[in-house]
């Protein structure tokens, strides 16, 4: 049993799209949640990874689907207050469209318990999906993305330099490369404490041509740690196509020469992220080392903030004025949209009778109302000093901070 998926430029047909065709192909095999393999098999199919999804309780399930919507409605809370409050002071990379990878990944990992216990996870400049789906407050989310004090950590990282210790979430980074490293670092620090957690770094197609990247695979495949790279290949670095800079199509067969797996997934199909994941983590936990995981996504939003969106409507379509060119053809955003993994995991839910579509309907309608409210109390928060900034950027009594000296 094997199988080509396209994920090129030119698979814009979602009537006969492979990937309906995968789907209905999976559906017949086990309702929902096989990942494919670098060999173009379905990896589940071929007992290469775990089906563990079918094990999932009903809680969870639903747990998943609210996280995903969490995300969602966040993000499009946000967009439109950037679209229609002039002097609203918020920006960010958003997530919309990869929903499933941060869900599907965080789901596999310990979120609850000490510092000591938790898995880890290490962000990107795009964090707002890690973080709701470790299970950061979006209240303080939307607190800190507006400079308020109150926010997640106190106004002064706003959406690129979020960080959340108390679920695990080492933090946002908005640079591109050395975030792997440091990932890879807290692993050895795992490693060498003895403890049974788990680093997983998350990464874009952009990182791939870092050696930050190269490194990381390296050292945790040399070391056996604990570290799971997460590469989201949404097929674009701010406006350019990752075959810009990776001569592969898989950006997974770079886990070969490392000796290590790499598995490809469909990053807009939550089970099989979570499957994948799984096995990583189990992998991890049992000491056996890293894997390179790759889920292809897409995001529905330009590279950064909300040019060429309009409010109310999910996605942006068109020319970017900061993007030399118009970089992403207005039908593959179509496409991808048409691939939305809320809607692939809603339908699975209803197939699978863990709810019925008026209870999908109703969780929609209450986390939206969350997000919403999130919003409306970030705005009522005071806002951040500036005079005070430096001071929270060293630790106090290790390296005085010259404002204060
Ligand atoms: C070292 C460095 N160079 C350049 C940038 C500017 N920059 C911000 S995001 C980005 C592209 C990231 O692409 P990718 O890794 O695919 O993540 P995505 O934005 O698609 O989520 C670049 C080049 C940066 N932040 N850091
Ligand atoms: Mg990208």
């Amino acid at each position: 049993m094997s199988e080509n998926i396209d994920f090129s430029l030119d698979s814009t047909d979602t009537n006969q799209s492979p990937s309906t065709t995968r789907r209905t192909l999976l559906k017949a095999i086990a309702g929902a949640g096989a990942a494919v393999s670098l060999s173009g098999k379905l990896a589940w199919a071929n007992g290469e990874i775990g089906f563990w999804a079918k094990d999932l309780p009903p809680e969870k399930l639903t747990e998943i689907f609210s996280t995903m919507l969490r995300i969602r409605w966040f993000e499009r809370t946000m967009v439109d207050k950037m679209l229609t409050e002039p002097g609203y002071r918020g920006y960010n990379h958003f997530y919309p469209g990869q929903e499933a990878v941060a869900v599907g990944v965080c789901s596999a990992l310990k979120n609850k318990g000490a510092f000591e216990e938790v898995d880890l996870i290490y962000s990107t400049h795009r964090p707002s999906g890690h973080a709701i789906a470790k299970g950061v407050d979006i209240k303080k989310m939307a607190a800190e993305y507006d400079f308020r004090a109150t926010g997640l950590n106190k106004g002064y990282a706003a959406e690129m330099h979020i960080a959340d210790k108390s679920v695990g979430f080492m933090g946002a980074d908005g640079m591109i490369g050395p975030g792997p490293v440091i990932a890879a670092g807290s692993a050895f620090a795992i490693k060498a404490r003895g403890s049974k957690q788990v680093v997983v770094n998350f990464g874009g197609d952009g990182t791939y041509a870092t050696p930050a990247f190269h490194g990381a695979l390296n050292n945790a495949a040399l070391l056996k740690l604990p570290f799971i790279y997460v590469l989201e290949n949404n097929l674009y670095h701010q406006y350019a196509h990752y075959s810009y800079s990776c001569p592969m199509k898989d950006i997974a067969e770079a886990a070969g020469p490392y000796g290590i797996p790499g598995v490809v997934v469909d990053g807009q199909d939550v089970l099989q992220v979570y499957n994948a994941a799984k096995d990583a983590v189990d992998r991890a936990r049992a000491g056996e080392g890293p894997t390179l995981i790759e889920a292809k996504t897409y995001r529905y939003y330009n590279h950064w903030g909300a040019p060429g969106a309009k409010p109310g409507v999910l996605g942006a379509f068109g020319y970017d004025p900061l993007a030399i060119t118009s970089f992403r053809p207005e039908r593959e955003v179509r496409a991808w949209l048409a691939r939305d993994p809320i809607d692939i995991f809603r339908k699975t839910l209803l197939n699978w009778e863990v709810m019925d579509q008026a209870k999908a309907d109703e969780t929609e309608a209450a986390v939206k109302q969350e997000a919403i409210d999130a919003f409306a109390w970030a705005d009522e928060q005071p806002l951040c000093k500036p005079e005070d900034g430096l001071k929270n950027v060293f630790v106090e009594g290790t390296v005085p901070a010259r404002q204060l000296a």
